[in-house]
This record gives C-alpha cells, structure tokens and sequence, in this order.
C-alpha cells in the first residue's frame, strides 16, 4: 500500500507547486460559471477582428526565424524547420481585446511557451520577458505570464496556417491578458530582470493588462 502512496504523493506535490506558481501572480484562472465568462466592460463577437499598427510583414517560412536572447542558459535562434519539429500541441481559448470585442473558444495549434522554455532555461534572474515581432512591434510580461500552461505560439487557427492578418506564420498567444499582449509575427523573445514597456504599454496602456481587473490604461 505504502509503495503506492509515495509516488502519489510525489506526484501531486509537484502540480500543486506548480499551481501555486501560476496562481501567485495571476487572477481570473479559477474556473468560473459560464455567466462569468464575459470580462468587465467586453462584448461578444462572431466574427474576428483585426487588429494592428497597420503594416502585415510578409514573412516566407524559409526566411523566418525566431530569436531567444537575454537571461537564458541557452540562447536559440530557431529556423522554421527548427520550430516546427517542436513537440506540437492544440489550446483552446476566448480572446479579450482592449478595444472591447472577446471572441470565445480560438483553437489554436503550435509550440507550448513552457516546451520552449524547458529548452532555453531562464536564469532565476530572468523575471519579464520582452517580445519583438517582424513590424516592429513590441510587448512586454512578467515571466510568469508568458509560462502559463495555455500560452501558445501558434502556427495554426481552427484547424488551418495561421493567416498573415492574424500573425502567421506566427504568433504568442497568451489568453489571460488582454490581446495585445499577444504579438503577430513574432521575431523575438529577450528574457530580462526587470518590466521594460512594449509599444502599447508606453502609449497609455497597462503595463500588465487583466481583462478581470479592466486593466485597460496606465492610470487606471
Ligand atoms: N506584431 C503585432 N502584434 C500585435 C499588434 C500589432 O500591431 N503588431 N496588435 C496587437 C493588438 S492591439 C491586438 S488587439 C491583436 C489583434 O490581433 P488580431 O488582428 O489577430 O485580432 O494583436 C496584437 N498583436
Ligand atoms: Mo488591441
């Protein structure tokens, strides 16, 4: 009986730490009835907007190639070939934008933020990340964030190549924060110690963005 015990044991204690590490900085992912599902201030939609600073880089798969710099062990720029043979997995989540449009149950297909990262291995110095993509843009998050268990850089949508409107051939897709933290045409991932702000976040908009707390602006 014992023998079963332990590994048991050995088991669960190794999920609730790792709860215990996305719930220390998150809110809004306990599970919620679905009346609860709509945050603060958002309306619904079926169709699915698009968003941008209005230049859509078209980047050739044979050309791409993503950078992972800053307080990692080990640094990686990534070719298509390279990324695409990454252990590839499904996440299924709603959408929050500032502008006040969510869109629910996007399904998304690609690398998991935390395969990724068991391969580049953040130095314990290493507390925000910030992401630059191929139009320029730039967002910013705590580490912790961008490890959640749903945060994706999803090559594909519903099933298809992620079209270059929505940021293909791709893009981080992180489901509890606003979606501008989510960056299009993703080109680059610096680990950093401390929050330096990304584009939005220093033309007004919150530094970390809970749709739950309608952390839409900087001054709210
Ligand atoms: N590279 C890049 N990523 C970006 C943006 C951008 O301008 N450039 N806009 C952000 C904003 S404000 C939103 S709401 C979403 C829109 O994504 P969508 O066009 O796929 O709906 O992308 C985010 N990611
Ligand atoms: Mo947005």
């Amino acid at each position: 009986m014992s023998d079963d015990v332990t590994p048991a044991d050995n088991k669960l204690t190794a999920s609730k730490r790792r709860w215990a590490t996305e719930g220390k900085f998150l809110t809004g992912r306990i599970s919620r009835p679905e009346a609860d599902r709509l945050p603060p201030g958002q309306h619904l939609v079926k169709n699915w907007p698009v968003l941008d600073l209005g230049q859509q880089p078209r980047i050739t798969t044979n050309v791409w190639k993503l950078d992972i710099r800053g307080l990692v062990e080990v640094p990686l720029t990534l070719d298509w070939q390279a990324f695409t043979t990454m252990r590839q997995v499904g996440a299924v989540s709603d959408i929050h934008c500032v502008t006040s449009w969510s869109r629910y149950d996007n399904s998304w297909n690609g690398v998991a933020t935390r395969d990724l990262l068991d391969r580049v291995k953040p130095l314990p110095k290493a507390g925000h990340v910030l992401l630059t993509s191929y139009d320029g843009y730039t967002t910013n998050m705590p580490l912790a964030d961008f490890a959640t268990s749903d945060a994706i850089l999803a090559t594909g949508w519903d099933g298809a190549p992620l079209t270059l409107e929505h940021g293909g051939p791709m893009r981080l897709v992180v489901p509890h924060l606003y979606f501008w933290k989510s960056p299009k045409w993703l080109s680059r991932i610096e680990f950093i110690a401390g929050d330096i702000p990304g584009f939005w976040e220093r033309n007004g908009y919150h530094m970390y963005g809970d749709p739950w707390r309608e952390q839409r602006y900087s001054d709210d």
